[in-house]
């Protein structure tokens, strides 16, 4: 069998659908087997292995994967001997301090001397010995949320995406440790083969993510306000002019990033553009 390059991503939880989304969007198909540990591809020399998350990072270290998908908060807490290739762009969140929606706060000295709860020691660890405070870790397994309620930890230390599940429970966040989101990881010395085929991947997710952020944009504009519009439009290289069947219009095509979509629209519509049309972009190869 072909040297195929092996991807754990989660089994089931918050980051499998768009790791696998991730996955289709790139143009590899995955067998649907009844098999639910492992698949691979058939237009791609890729297996995948359904893993828990937590231990996606030995796998990987232990070259029984090659490549992973997982939380960056799961790295940096794991430490295993892993690089990260590149940030994915979904699976966002933070990993936060919350307390007792009534008690008060003014800063991290709070902590001091207080029995703190989480899934989280070792970047909890991290954070008080930045901070020169002393505190109580006490580590739970999950359901961290609840650890104040019944009189078991004094504040917690958890992952927050809504802010939904620490208001349920009466909590407010009062600090953010980090910022996280999901992380393609490699193990840090790969064959010839494999690291090939990781660039092949490496390359088209990041033409499927640039893709995500930038709309085709399409518009018809009066042949004397063509240089006014174009100066709006940043494009790849510069906007493509084709003349329309009517005299004195040409239609404009170009590319525009998603954040600065509304203001260009504005400007444009100002500067005489009509007709304007905008659709997403599947890949984009730079
Ligand atoms: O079974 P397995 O071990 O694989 O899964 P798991 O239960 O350990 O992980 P899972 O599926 O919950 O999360 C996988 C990864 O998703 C995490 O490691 C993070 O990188 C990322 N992620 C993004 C989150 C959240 N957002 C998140 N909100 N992981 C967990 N949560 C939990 C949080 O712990 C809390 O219980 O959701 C709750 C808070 O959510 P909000 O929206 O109410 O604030
Ligand atoms: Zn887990």
């Amino acid at each position: 069998m072909p040297t195929r390059l092996k991807i754990a991503v989660q089994k089931s939880g918050r980051l499998y659908d768009d790791s696998l989304k991730l996955l289709k969007d790139c143009g590899i198909d995955l067998k649907n087997g009844i098999n639910k540990l492992k698949t691979e591809s058939d237009n791609f020399p890729m297996e995948v292995f359904f893993l828990r998350d937590d231990d996606i990072p030995q796998y990987v270290e232990d070259a029984v994967a090659d490549i992973g998908i997982v939380g960056e908060n799961v790295i940096l807490e794991k430490n295993k001997k892993v690089s990260i290739s590149e940030k994915l762009g979904f699976g966002k969140c933070r990993l936060s301090v919350a307390i007792g929606r009534n008690e008060s706060y003014t800063d991290c000295r709070y902590l001091q001397g207080k029995k703190i709860a989480t899934t989280y020691p070792v970047l909890v660890d991290r954070f008080l010995k930045e901070k020169n405070i002393r505190a109580e870790i006490h580590e739970i397994s999950g359901s961290v949320e609840i650890a104040p309620g019944i009189g078991l930890a004094d504040a917690i230390v958890d992952l927050v995406s809504s802010g939904s599940t620490l208001f349920m429970n009466g909590l407010r966040e009062v600090e953010t440790i980090l910022h996280s989101e999901a992380v393609l990881i490699r193990h840090p010395s790969l064959g010839n083969v494999q690291q090939q085929i990781l660039e092949k991947l490496l390359f088209r997710i990041r033409s499927v993510r640039k893709a995500r952020h930038t709309k085709y944009i399409l518009l018809n504009a009066p042949n004397e306000k063509l240089n006014e519009i174009i100066a709006l439009l940043p494009g790849m290289k510069s906007p493509t002019v084709l003349p329309l069947a009517e005299p004195g219009w040409s239609s404009v095509h170009s590319v525009v990033n998603e954040n600065d979509f509304w203001e260009i629209i504005e400007k444009l519509k100002g500067a005489g553009a009509q007709g304007i049309l905008v659709v997403p972009i599947e890949k984009m190869i730079l």
